[in-house]
């Protein structure tokens, strides 16, 4: 006989700063702790599903774990249907909207339903996606470095296998940025995609301006040139630019990729699964992108990436920038610069003494 579907019988949410083994240092400032959010979903059939979200800060880690907690009350008893809780909540939040907070536990959440149902099921979350596990290419994501104090870290990447580099901009001057991209370049070789991440900082003409001298460079893509809202200033930037503009870690759900796909924000998208809508929201973003033909990354998230780059028609590259593995039993594991999808569910099982260790009570 048919079993039922699961129903959802707690939501548990605890917060933890981990240690990073390398900080990230972006335009803004650094960060240089890793605030998380780890998500049980407790199910009647004796599986939990768990996901990670990540607070950026220390200061949304509290009302992070109050709001999943608090929605999860409200879930108890419902069946474990993704798209029909997807729904739900949609009807719950859509006066509020789904940026920020609210955003990232309904992400968050969705991760956890799908990772109970393939640990359900026995089976990896791609497969229930209709996909196998395979290699997905990876690039090693840094923060702002300096070609020389960072010459050991980076040669490391490259001895991991990794064929693509990602360094931040915008921290300095252009005359800085042009100094590391050259000295970066000339490190790695003509052959190692690099990519700069100007997180949000610029305007549409001092992008353009720092664009064009970057162009002797051979950059693989320009990520987020200006902030993430200007949608017109990022396809202005973009009609300028002779390296393809990459954006979409800040976009909210399926519906902030048709607006910026729409405006022609960007050649490449890099959905963040924390902020697309999770699995959910991911296979329509996915859908977008096959349909624009664009070459669609993740952001953060390596092991659930894992599985939903390999159901992506367009797939291009999956971030690897280890904020988790510290308190996973099982990180994402680069081979030959690769990261392949592990089961069941999206491979996710907690490093409990190491949770114990990282755990912030409220
Ligand atoms: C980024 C965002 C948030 C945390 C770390 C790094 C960055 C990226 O924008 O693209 O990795
Ligand atoms: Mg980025």
């Amino acid at each position: 006989m048919r079993k039922p579907v699961p129903a959802i019988r707690s939501v548990k949410a605890r917060a933890l700063v981990v240690p990073l083994k390398r900080p990230v240092k972006n335009a803004f400032g650094v960060i240089d702790v890793g605030p998380l959010v780890l998500i049980d979903v407790e199910t009647d059939q004796g599986v939990t599903g768990h996901s990670y979200i990540f607070a950026y800060t220390r200061l949304t880690l509290k009302p992070l774990v109050y709001l999943l907690e608090d929605i999860g009350r409200e879930l108890i008893g419902r069946p474990v249907a993704p798209s029909d809780l997807m729904a739900a909540m949609d009807a719950k939040f859509r006066l509020l909207g789904w940026q920020g907070l609210v955003g990232m536990a309904v992400s968050g959440l969705d991760m956890a339903y799908w990772d109970a149902l393939g640990k359900l099921a026995g089976k990896p979350v791609v497969e229930l996606l209709g996909g196998s596990p395979k290699p997905i290419p990876a690039y090693d994501s840094y923060g702002v470095v300096d070609p020389v104090t960072d010459e050991r870290a980076l040669r490391h990447s490259l001895e991991q296998g990794f064929r693509g580099i990602k360094i931040k901009g915008g921290d300095g001057d252009a005359a800085n940025d042009e100094r590391v991209v050259k000295g970066v370049r000339e490190l790695i070789g003509p052959d190692v995609a690099l990519m700069i991440d100007f997180n949000q900082s610029l305007d549409p003409t001092e992008a353009t301006r720092r664009i064009a001298r970057l162009a002797p460079y051979d950059l693989h893509w320009i990520e987020e040139p200006v902030p993430q809202e200007n949608l017109a200033g990022h396809a202005k930037v973009r009609a300028a630019s002779p390296t393809p503009i990459q954006a979409g870690e800040n976009w909210w759900f399926p519906r902030g990729f048709a607006e910026a796909i729409a405006a022609g924000a960007s050649d490449f998208i890099m959905p963040d699964l924390m902020k697309c809508g999770g699995v959910t929201g991911w296979q329509a973003v996915a859908a977008q992108a096959e349909a624009a033909n664009i070459p669609m990354s993740s952001h953060l998230f390596a092991e659930a990436s894992a599985h939903m780059l390999a159901v992506t028609p367009t797939v291009h590259w999956l971030e690897y920038l280890d904020f988790a593995s510290i308190i996973l039993a099982h990180p994402a594991k680069i081979v030959d610069g690769t990261v392949t999808a592990r089961g069941p569910g999206l491979g996710l099982e907690w490093n409990e003494p190491a949770v114990a260790k990282y755990l912030i009570l409220y």
